[in-house]
């Protein structure tokens, strides 16, 4: 009898422990894709460490799919406050800190080392630090991934194969430029719209990262994967200054590592779909085609030129040759 009354007590009292409700704060968090894409993982792990970090004092409510909307809205959402959090490609970003378009130029970057040491090294601090000023706190580099074109026409293997197809660009003009430079007709358009765009033919392609392909199960609409690897695509974790300013140092720091646990989570997942989607993709009837990368390159000549001029041939200079 007596132990029941203890364990009834200890219950009671346990019940007490947790963390009042009240002191428990919500941070919603919102990204474009499927919760079990790379952003889907990345955020989890960002808020899973947060909780931990903060004893629990903050958890996350996930809004995955573009549930409140494409990332530019996302991104407008974190500037007013009614957002907390967003993990989000720098796709839109350039329209609100414009020295971020500099990452998205075509062909910056070698390869997925590369680009990740420019984005955690000083180059990439010194871009996350242009976000305050346009009412934005961006606390860590994720990562969506190196863009493939892929559409529903024809096979894609040298640069002449693009000219007049209408592919579906980010709303981002660095892209549109470029693409506009080989011929293609660019068509900015939010993500939540695009895999019914592909379905009714409004746009004959598209061009993203493969674990984006694969999560939003393009292959249901899409012919021909073209392994241009065009651009690197890198993606971040912005929160509100509405929530940021509240936070006390400690929080502040905890947000900071739950970014780094993030960050890194989403390469892992990055890297694990790179390692296996192609044939995957193959394997669901989609026909892939290696790229002279080199090519490319050379066909979008002069969109490199006014990019000099836009963004600095030195400032462009210093992240090819970062080591
Ligand atoms: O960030 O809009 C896009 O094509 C992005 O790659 C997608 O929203 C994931």
């Amino acid at each position: 009898m007596m132990l029941m009354k203890l364990v009834g007590a200890i219950a009671f009292a346990g019940a007490f422990v947790s963390v009042p409700v009240a002191a428990q704060t919500t941070v919603k968090i919102g990204y474009a894709t499927a919760l079990t894409s790379h952003y889907g993982v990345g955020s989890a792990a960002f808020c899973e460490e947060l909780e931990k970090r903060t004893s629990g004092r903050y958890k996350c409510q996930v809004f995955a799919n573009s549930a409140l909307g494409g990332e530019r809205e996302m991104i407008e959402a974190v500037q007013l406050g009614t957002l907390d959090v967003v993990n989000t490609s720098t796709g839109p970003v350039g329209n609100f800190v414009p020295e971020v378009n500099i990452v998205d130029i075509p062909f910056l970057f070698r390869d997925y080392d590369h680009a990740r040491k420019t984005m955690d090294g000083p180059i990439g601090q010194d871009l996350l630090a242009k976000f305050p000023a346009k009412g934005l706190v961006a606390i860590a580099w994720t990562e969506n991934g190196f863009r493939h074109i892929t559409n529903s026409k024809r096979a894609i293997n040298k640069p002449d194969d693009v000219k007049g197809l209408k592919i579906r660009s980010m709303q981002n003009k660095v892209h549109i430029q470029a693409f506009q430079s080989i011929g293609i007709q660019p068509t900015p358009m939010a993500f939540p719209e695009l895999f019914t765009a592909l379905q009714q033919g409004t746009v004959d392609g598209q061009e993203n990262p493969i674990p984006v392909i694969l999560s939003a199960k393009f292959a249901q609409v899409q012919k021909h994967l073209s392994l241009t690897g065009h651009v690197y695509s890198p993606a971040l974790i912005i929160v509100s200054p509405a929530l940021w300013t509240k936070l006390s140092d400690a929080d502040k720091k905890a947000f900071m590592d739950a970014g780094k646990a993030g960050s890194a989570a989403q390469r892992k997942k990055v890297n694990d779909d790179e390692a296996s989607g192609i044939d995957q993709l193959k394997s669901e009837g989609v026909s892939v085609s290696n790229i002279d990368g080199a090519a490319f390159r050379t066909a979008m000549t002069p969109a490199f030129a006014d990019f000099a001029k836009k963004y600095g041939a030195k400032n462009i200079r210093r992240i090819q040759e970062f080591k």
